[in-house]
């Protein structure tokens, strides 16, 4: 079952029900407006079932605008949690790569501040590259949408667009190669009312395209990642509190080969199996 964001013409945002291919059934009908309150609901999945036998007001998604999956939740990452990103990332820093390692391997992940919610682009939104790096890239990413109770409610696609030059440069240097301008881009679908045994088993996918070609596709899957989701979760509200609740990013496990670098006019479109297609053109900000 898919929730989704999104807006009709100059409307205020509105909650759907994706019910098949093309049609969302409009949840503001049943005066629910916010994901964040409708993420706290117990048994959301049964009660999003009962929603999907009622007579609601239905719309094709052509004629909708998609809005990134998020409202008053902060939005965290973690990072290195397949051994592809440890792997890249020792590679592109010289006096740092220990870090990477003990990290891979340590109790406590890695975690990180990605985006004020405001500040998140979504679906068909541009993804800026900063115009002082010289090596940028997506980073294709499940994410979690997490309650106000530590609950993963629900998935969506999530790219963490990254300076691999700053951050290769300098550890220190890792806020200004993760958090700037257009760098978080999530949507366009919340898959609700999965087991972490089932999303382990979808496919990630990347491919960006260059004046109209593929010139980078990679994959991987979210089995791949180390580390449990419930302890992903922990950590992140470990001396924390989310009163709307939180987006996780958890982690890419596809990375471009070194010679490779995003261009402005450049499309990145990430797939993600039980989620959806998130397509971002990309800009220098
Ligand atoms: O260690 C720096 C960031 C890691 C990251 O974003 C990732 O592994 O996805
Ligand atoms: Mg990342």
């Amino acid at each position: 079952m898919k929730l989704c964001r999104f807006q009709i013409g100059p409307s205020r945002p509105r909650i759907g029900l994706v019910r098949d291919q093309g049609t969302i059934l409009d949840l503001s009908a049943e005066g629910i407006d916010q994901l964040t309150s409708l993420f706290e609901f117990e048994g959301l999945a049964a009660q999003l079932g009962a929603l999907a036998n009622q007579s609601l007001p239905q719309h094709s998604l052509t004629d909708v605008k998609l809005l990134a999956p998020v409202e008053q939740q902060e939005v965290w990452a973690v990072g290195v949690t397949y051994l592809r990103s440890k792997k890249a990332r020792m590679e592109e820093s010289d006096f740092s790569a220990t870090a990477y390692d003990k990290v891979y391997d340590a109790p406590r992940p890695e975690l990180f501040f990605k985006s004020m919610p405001e500040k998140v682009v979504g679906p068909g939104e541009a993804v800026g590259i900063r115009r002082d790096a010289t090596w940028n890239v997506p980073e294709p990413e499940l994410a979690f949408l997490i309650n106000s109770r530590g609950h993963i409610v629900g998935y969506t696609i999530g790219n963490d667009m990254s300076s691999r030059d700053i951050e290769g440069e300098n550890l220190l240097y890792l806020p200004q190669a993760k958090i700037y301008e257009r760098s978080c881009a999530l949507g366009p679908f919340v898959t609700v009312g999965v087991s972490e045994a089932e999303a382990r088993t979808w496919k990630i996918e990347l491919e960006i395209q260059r004046a109209g070609a593929a010139v980078f596709k990679g994959e991987t899957s979210v089995g791949q990642i180390k580390r449990t989701f419930a302890e992903l979760v922990e950590y992140l509200f470990r001396s924390q509190k989310f009163p709307h609740g939180a987006v996780l990013l958890t982690g890419t496990g596809i990375v471009p080969p070194d010679g490779f670098t995003l261009a402005s006019g450049d499309v990145a479109r990430i797939g993600i199996s039980g989620v959806g297609t998130l397509e971002s053109p990309v800009v220098v900000v």
